[in-house]
């Protein structure tokens, strides 16, 4: 096997065609507005309501202002604890401490390695306010159980499912569990606007309040009605958007296919775990990760490196975890001791290159790398 001439990524964006961008990057240039709620602004987020089918979505120019929003909008008390996963990308955390709130990491359960609902409790004090899930790899949390703890102890619960774009549990939108539930349309994701996500709700008091929130608590061009900040998506990032919502099953079919590849494949090779959708759950397709038990015979670290050598570019996504990074590292929760099954898996998972433009030969290569390493 010869080394790539080109990179081969984790990911590549879906684009839509220049042509149909061009049209209508023109109507916004023949109109000149260009951000702060335009036309397509609009449409997109209707669209995307009931895309998404959920009561109500507010846009935002990217996942982690999105976040950062919907847990102020909570008024959770200044200080007070939210219990989350170390298993996630660092938004997760840095939304929860950008509102001076503190993040208290929970261990995660190896099957789907979304937050272990069985150690929440142990978790929680007189501090506690909320819980954030993460819906890694578009794995749907076990929103039930959440809910259960949630009303027991009067929690609010956020969902962060920036990986999760048109999950669905059971038949229903994974955007509809919870008090809000964020999604990012980041150029990495199954449905992107270059950069940008939104909040879902049901809760009807939310609506002024995130609208205030996204836009400096601006309600007219002499009234300012609260502190908000600059979260709105533009009219490029709409454009985009109203386009790829057009795309994005296509887009999805294609990753069902190289999925389909890589299970079968790989199922069978000795010390290679994958892992399958739970039956209930329609895939968003984001990510294929695999997790390197002992049986391969070499490390995560070792194979990530062969796949560099061909000049394929796999991803530890989520190594290291949140729990070791530096601002996080004092936390008592923090102690591997407490997160024993997200350190295991931290250092065995690898995220394969998955997009619908993975060409087979690319699937075939990187299949081979596997077997071929295996000891
Ligand atoms: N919560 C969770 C659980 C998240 O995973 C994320 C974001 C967020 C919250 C926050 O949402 P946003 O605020 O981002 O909307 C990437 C993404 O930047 C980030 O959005 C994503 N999670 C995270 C998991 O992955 P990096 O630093 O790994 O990206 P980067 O630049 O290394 O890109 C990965 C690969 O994708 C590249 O090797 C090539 C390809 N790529 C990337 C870009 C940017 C392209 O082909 N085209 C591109 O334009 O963070």
């Amino acid at each position: 096997m010869k080394k790539l001439e080109n990179p081969l990524y984790i990911s590549r964006p879906l684009l839509p065609s220049l042509d149909d961008l061009y049209v209508l990057l023109e109507e916004i240039w023949d109109c000149k507005w260009l951000t702060n709620m335009g036309k397509k602004h609009e449409r997109f987020e209707t669209l995307l309501k009931d895309e998404l089918e959920v009561p109500y979505v507010s846009i935002f120019n990217n996942g982690a202002i999105a976040l950062t929003t919907a847990l102020k909008a909570l008024h959770l008390p200044l200080g007070s604890e939210i219990i989350t996963t170390p298993f996630t990308f660092a938004a997760t955390p840095h939304c929860i401490s950008w509102n001076n709130l503190r993040p208290v990491f929970c261990d995660i359960n190896s099957d789907i390695m979304t937050i272990d609902v069985g150690k929440i409790e142990e978790q929680i004090t007189s501090e506690t306010t909320a819980i954030l899930g993460v819906h890694v790899y578009g794995f749907p949390c076990d929103v039930e159980a959440i809910e259960q703890i949630a009303n027991e102890y009067r929690l609010k619960v956020v969902y962060d499912a920036a990986h999760a774009f048109s999950t669905k549990l059971n038949g229903v939108s994974i955007g509809k569990f919870g008090d809000i539930t964020m999604y990012s349309f980041h150029a990495t994701k199954l449905f992107n606007t270059a950069e940008g996500g939104c909040l879902t709700y049901k809760d009807p008091d939310l609506v002024e309040k995130i609208y205030n929130l996204r836009n400096f608590g601006i309600r007219g061009q002499e009234a300012v009605e609260d502190i908000g900040i600059n979260g709105k998506m533009n009219e490029i990032q709409a454009a985009i958007g109203l386009l790829n919502l057009k795309l994005y099953k296509s887009e999805k079919d294609k990753r069902a296919l190289v999925k389909k590849t890589y299970i079968e494949r790989l199922k069978n090779v000795n010390g290679i775990r994958v892992i399958e959708m739970p039956k209930n759950t329609t895939d968003s397709f984001q990510y294929f990760p695999i997790i390197v038990e002992d049986g391969y015979g070499i490390s995560r670290d070792q194979l990530y490196e062969k796949f560099t050598g061909y000049n394929i570019f796999t991803r530890k996504y989520f190594y290291p975890l949140c729990s070791d990074y530096k601002p996080y590292r004092y936390l008592q929760s923090s102690k591997p001791k407490n997160l024993p099954v997200a350190n295991n898996i931290a250092k065995r998972v690898l995220c394969l290159p998955f997009f619908g433009g993975l060409k087979d030969v690319e699937v075939d290569m990187i299949c081979e790398i596997i077997k071929k390493n295996k000891k």
